[in-house]
């Protein structure tokens, strides 16, 4: 560690991007026309589950402006109602036979316009009848459970997987033998990404060319270029998928939709470009939702505070279709990682997941794979057992964490942390908290409150994470059978200046940025220089996309690898032009030079000159100046942080005051220091929603309770602090630059810095989040409720 260094290329650049962002010249799916486009609109389902006994669209189809409408049984026809997801699952794209949540796809309208559209769905009759639903995840394998999936031949319950990390025998003998156990139950409650643009798509099924091209909101074009593949029979090269500018993803924009599917149907059918575009109820209500996790959490110890193990149970609900989007191998997605910070001498999970007649959970919403859900966990845990045993939460973290002499740490669930110096982080987030004098201050506020009743009290709460990020390696990571790498293309064109093809996808990253910065590191070429393509299956070479906080970890690498050919490619044409062998050059940005006479060297702007022009090459070079990179990473990349929330809560009202939130982050080499705070920004207001506001919740019929911003609060400037950030650099040492990911770090380790803090204030052992001022109320009269009863 020590003084945090800039290389050269790097550092807080302004976003190239944001010349079209801010100044409304960014083209997003919606802005896209095509001539003669025809315009979608989806039929729900009103009921969570239901027999569909009659459809019909025959009122529909004789509007004069509706083109087509499509079922459940017009896709059936064409072998396209059920798509495959990731985890090995099917889901429906238009209901057939019954539906399995509110909000659920029924029927597809292409129009004329948008209002037609919409218009032609209430002339669609539709009968259903109704049938009781499972709502509550604890009650989904009890006897008598209504059966969501009973279309499956031979299902007779809900039950989606058992899934098991960890040594079951050693951990139960830590705790068998412990001076003490401390457990709690808790509830990661269902929320949603919820990005600023809804979900979308154009497409485009030209008859002539035989081509479909699609423009849609996707994290992951060439994985969605597959799917489109496989689901409709087409070869790859038939299909091109564009993502344009994307106005934030966080995870919703990685799954297939029905609606892209039925957009595409629709387009093939009437020969026109078809547009669907979401409203923010049906994103509410239908795409991507998070977590819902229930959890048992043990934590072994000695009677003074060293931590021994760890034991965990979780009740997944996965709603009613199995539609995460983790690695193959992983059911719980990287849940595992739920020994945290910690040297610990065993632990073990048990995930179950069920079904229930929600709208299938991905693992979406800014999460690194129920990374958020394993580090809410343990740093709540740890808080617990700090209340229990009457230590200060700080102290009992600091003499638990990891020390660095300890990496690359093999963990007891069988994850390998590759570097950190976390009690280094730890400090460095208390230092700049001056966290005694928030304790002194605490003590003094709350005497306060005990003499006179009235009055704020100060919490002051604190979580230690480690985010696992950049997923692969392909041999054990693969998603649908595609292995987890990928690709970057690079050509130095003859003046010299760049172009950078990534198969990542930004959504608000500053790839445009920091990638064209990996080049201006690598081989002295300014980031004004180099263009990064992205986003286009036509012009980008295959990769899985940006989701698990993956592009700098893997696309990153793949971009300095690549670069890093080049230069070696430029070496040889340097020594063609200097006469010279190319080993005695050596590299300073920008040129290559003789080594011992720094004044007889060339620039990589003669280079690239030379390398297209008519001069004769060695034998072993072609000419030109390009170079390809497909990554495979050795292991994730392991960044971490320590945050520190300090809130104000008053217990007669319930309300919470976030004051002060301090952030340590090491996420290994930083690239462009100003985008990640604005990464780290973002995912403290993450923390601060799904810990205060946040809440997808359902009635016990399913309906759904949460389909507007009107019943879904999302923080705004007024419920966030000013950050105060700080840094550790511990680089990567697999990472070709040392870099690690940090896209998911804030969202990971802030929630239960916020919840420890309040629970902090209130001196309350545990109650589930979102805190709400009536949740914290009810906590401090001792009964504090489960969120999913709907706390209003
Ligand atoms: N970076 C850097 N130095 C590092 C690490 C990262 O300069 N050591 C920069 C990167 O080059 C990149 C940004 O920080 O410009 C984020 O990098 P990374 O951690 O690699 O994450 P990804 O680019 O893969 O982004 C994905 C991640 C995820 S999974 C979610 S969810 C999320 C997040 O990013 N969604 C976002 N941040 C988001 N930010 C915005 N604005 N919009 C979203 O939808
Ligand atoms: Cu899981 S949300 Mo992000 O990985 O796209």
């Amino acid at each position: 560690m020590g003084r945090v260094v800039t290389p050269a290329g790097f550092g807080p650049l302004r976003r190239k991007e944001d010349v079209r962002l801010v100044r409304g010249r960014g083209r997003f799916v919606d802005d896209i026309a095509l001539p003669g486009m025809l315009h979608g609109a989806i039929l729900r389902s009103p009921h969570a589950h239901a027999r569909i006994v009659s459809v019909d669209t025959s009122a529909a189809e004789s509007h004069p402006k509706v083109r087509v409408v499509l079922t459940g049984a017009d896709l059936a026809a064409r072998d396209m109602a059920w798509m495959p997801t990731a985890s090995h699952d099917v889901a429906a794209v238009l209901a057939c036979g019954k539906v399995h949540f509110q909000g659920q796809e029924v029927a597809f309208v292409a129009a004329e316009d948008r209002y037609a559209a919409r218009d032609a769905l209430a002339l669609i009759e539709v009968e259903y009848e109704p049938l009781p639903a499972v709502v509550d995840a604890r009650t989904a394998l009890g006897p008598g459970a209504p059966l969501v999936r009973d279309e499956q031949p031979g299902r007779t319950d809900n039950h989606v997987f058992d899934w098991e990390s960890g040594d079951a025998a050693a951990t139960d003998a830590e705790f068998a033998a412990a001076e003490h156990v401390s457990a709690c139950d808790l509830v990661y409650p269902r929320v949603h990404p919820a990005p600023l643009e809804t979900c979308g798509i154009v497409a485009d099924a030209d008859p002539v060319e035989g081509r479909l091209t699609v423009h849609a909101t996707t994290q992951a074009p060439h994985t969605h270029r597959v799917l489109y593949s496989r689901i409709a029979g087409v070869p790859e090269h038939r299909i091109r998928v564009v993502a344009p500018d994307i106005g934030g993803g966080f995870g919703n924009k990685v799954a297939m939709y029905p609606g892209y599917l039925c957009a595409v149907v629709a387009s093939t059918v009437t020969g026109r470009p078809v547009k669907w575009t979401e409203d923010r109820s049906e994103n509410l209500m239908a795409s991507s939702f998070a977590r819902d996790y229930h959890m048992r959490g043990e934590i072994a110890a000695t009677r003074d505070g060293r931590i021994l193990a760890v034991r965990v149970q979780v009740l997944a609900d996965h709603g009613a279709f199995n539609a995460t989007s983790q690695p193959s191998a992983f059911p719980a997605g990287f849940f595992g990682v739920f020994t945290g910070s910690y040297d610990l001498r065993a632990a073990h999970c048990r995930v179950t997941g069920v079904h229930t007649n929600k709208a299938p959970g991905g693992v979406a919403y800014a999460c690194s794979f129920r990374i958020t859900e394993a580090s809410y966990l343990v740093e709540r845990l740890v808080d617990v057992l700090a209340h229990d045993l009457g230590l200060d939460p700080a102290r009992l973290r600091m003499a638990n964490l990891l020390r660095p002499e300890q990496f690359p740490h093999p963990t007891p669930t069988g994850w390998e942390y590759d570097s950190g110096d976390y009690p280094a982080t730890l400090g460095l987030a208390l230092e700049i908290a001056g966290y005694d004098e928030l304790r002194a201050e605490q003590a003094a506020l709350r005497a306060g409150y005990e003499r006179t009743g009235r009055g704020r009290l100060l919490g002051i709460g604190l979580s230690f994470f480690t985010e696992a990020v950049g997923a692969g390696p392909r041999r054990t990571m693969d998603i649908m059978g595609l292995g987890m790498a990928d690709g970057a293309d690079l050509r130095v064109h003859p003046s010299g200046d760049a172009v950078l093809a990534v198969s990542c996808m930004s959504q608000g990253q500053g790839h445009e940025t920091t990638f064209a910065q990996l080049i201006g590191h690598e081989l002295g070429i300014p980031a004004d220089r180099v263009q990064v393509v992205q986003g286009d299956t036509d012009r980008t070479p295959f990769g899985l996309g940006t989701y698990g906080s993956r592009s700098t970890a893997v696309s990153g690498a793949a971009t300095v690898v690549a670069a890093r050919r080049v230069r070696e490619r430029a070496r040889l044409v340097a020594g063609a032009i200097l006469e010279i062998d190319p080993a005695d050059l050596e590299w300073v940005p920008g040129r290559w030079q003789v080594r011992g006479n720094p004044t007889v060297g060339v620039s990589l702007t003669e280079i690239a000159a030379a390398a297209y022009s008519g001069r004769e090459l060695p034998d072993d070079v072609e000419g030109q100046l390009d170079a390809s990179c497909v990554y495979n990473p050795p292991n994730l990349t392991f960044p971490c942080g320590a945050y520190l929330c300090v809130v104000e809560v008053d217990p007669v009202t319930g309300e919470v005051r976030v004051r002060r939130f301090v952030a340590v982050d090491d996420c290994g080499v930083r690239i462009n220091p100003m985008i990640v705070a604005g990464q780290v920004h973002r995912g403290l207001a993450d923390g601060i929603g799904m810990a205060l506001m946040e809440l997808i919740t359902f009635d016990p019929d399913g309906n759904h309770l949460a389909a507007s911003f009107m019943d879904y609060l999302l923080p705004t400037s007024m419920e966030c602090p000013s950050w105060e950030l700080g840094e550790t650099v511990t680089p990567s040492p697999h990472h070709p630059i040392g870099a690690k990911g940090v896209g998911e770090s804030a969202t990971v380790g802030s929630p239960a810095a916020v919840v420890n803090a309040v629970l902090d204030a209130i001196g309350v052992r545990h109650a589930d989040m979102p805190l709400t001022p009536a949740q914290v109320w009810r906590a401090v009269q001792g009964r504090p409720l489960r969120p999913d009863l709907a706390i209003r």
